[in-house]
């Protein structure tokens, strides 16, 4: 059993006094190239890490309807009627969650796929551990859901697709914790496959696995995880779909997938600058993502560097997504020798990527770190990730 497996394990006794029926998990992510692309229609290109949530679950024994979830995030469980899910959830909007935050994933979940199924089913147990690291960009949150929306559909037999749990998972962030996000996090740690990223389609969420190659061309990603905390419940997450939405409107679209390259000079007469540096950085990426699973098939992973510079730039000054850290850990790694660095996730802190020499791990992490150090910044945390497994059962 892997630690997080034992912690799960170790408090799904504590809370019930009995061994939990099964132990789900799924990952966290990074997100290669495509960022705030989703929830346009457009475009992403993440895979699935080696840090998993686990989901230690058991149907309740007294046959009570009522849902317990307890986490290592919190010191007490939170414990909820099935039946009550439907009241407290969709939160309203701009209000808090119904239930502490970090229990609106699980139970918001519970809520999510007992209106997909039509039912929901017995009353369950839920025990949370994890180690994704939180509010890293990461997504530690799709962790969450893919485990629970997985435990729950083996043992209420909703009998639901992986696609279907990542659209639960979508809406149990939007709808109960009340974060405007897109899908691409529970669609990357659903389906995330070793060795691989999933090219998603986010219009029709039509998912092909592009093999990385990483480590065959010798090099490796560095995660470079700024810990400077962001959170897209609140703040400048929405603001920037409130103006790609005004952008998509003004262009006479239903979205901004619908914009091409071509399009940006039409664009540029029409909106303000602000508007329009905004649609600049979508229309753009969604190219860059076209162009990087092109370059990864013909050429493979060494020739996609430039592409992950110019997606950083993009963040940095068309979307205005980045921070002084972020820019930091790229341009540290980008002079110690990487070939691409770039912030990953939504920005406003969190982690940034460096696709590294495999051989440069320590070369590149001591600079960054030196670079962080000079800047009068806390010590980052910085480690390598591989492609790895979607949600599944383990045990
Ligand atoms: C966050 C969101 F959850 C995703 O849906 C996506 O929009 C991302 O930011 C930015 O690409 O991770």
């Amino acid at each position: 059993m892997t630690d997080t497996q034992d912690t799960a394990t170790a408090l799904f006794r504590e809370l019930t006094g009995r061994t939990p029926d099964g132990l789900w998990s799924a990952p966290g992510r990074v997100n290669l190239i495509g960022e705030h692309t989703d929830y346009n229609d457009g475009f992403v290109l993440p895979f699935a890490i080696p840090h998993r949530t686990v989901a230690a679950v058991g149907i309740r024994e007294d046959g009570i309807g009522r849902v317990r979830v307890a986490s290592t995030f919190a010191a007490e469980p939170v414990e909820v009627a099935l039946d009550d899910l439907a009241t407290l959830f969709p939160t309203a909007t701009g209000s808090e969650p119904a239930v502490p935050e970090w229990a609106a994933y699980p139970l918001g979940v519970a809520w999510a796929l007992a209106e997909a199924a039509g039912r929901a089913g017995a009353g369950v147990d839920i025990a949370i551990a994890s180690d994704v690291p939180v509010g890293a960009g990461l997504s530690s949150s799709a962790a969450i859901e893919g485990a629970t929306a997985s435990a729950l559909n083996d043992l209420w037999n909703a009998g639901l697709d992986k696609t279907a749990l990542a659209r639960i998972g979508r809406k149990a962030e939007n709808e109960a914790v009340g974060a405007p996000t897109g899908i691409m996090d529970q669609m990357a740690s659903m389906l995330g496959e070793p060795d691989a990223a999933i090219f998603l389609d986010c219009r029709s969420l039509e998912a092909q696995l592009v093999p990385l190659g990483v480590a065959e061309a010798g090099l490796a990603i560095l995660v470079m995880d700024t810990r400077v905390k962001h959170a897209h419940s609140t703040g400048g997450y929405g603001e920037r779909r409130a103006s790609c939405e005004r952008g998509a409107a003004i262009m006479g679209v239903p979205s901004l997938r619908d914009v091409s390259v071509g399009d940006l000079p039409r664009a540029e007469e029409l909106m303000d600058d602000v508007t329009f540096r905004r649609v600049r950085h979508v229309v753009t990426e969604n190219q860059r993502v076209l162009d990087t699973v092109r370059t990864l098939r013909e050429q493979g992973a060494r020739a996609i560097g430039d592409l992950l510079v110019a997606s950083h730039a993009s963040m940095r000054d068309d979307f205005e997504i980045s921070v002084p850290e972020l820019d930091t850990a790229v341009e540290a790694a980008l002079a110690a020798g990487a070939l691409g660095a770039r912030m990953t996730g939504g920005g406003f802190g969190g982690a940034a990527i460096a696709l590294i020499e495999a051989d440069a791990v320590e070369t590149v992490s001591d600079a960054v770190n030196a670079a962080f150090a000079a800047s009068g910044f806390s010590a980052p945390h910085l480690f390598t990730v591989t492609p790895s497994a979607g949600a599944q059962r383990d045990a």
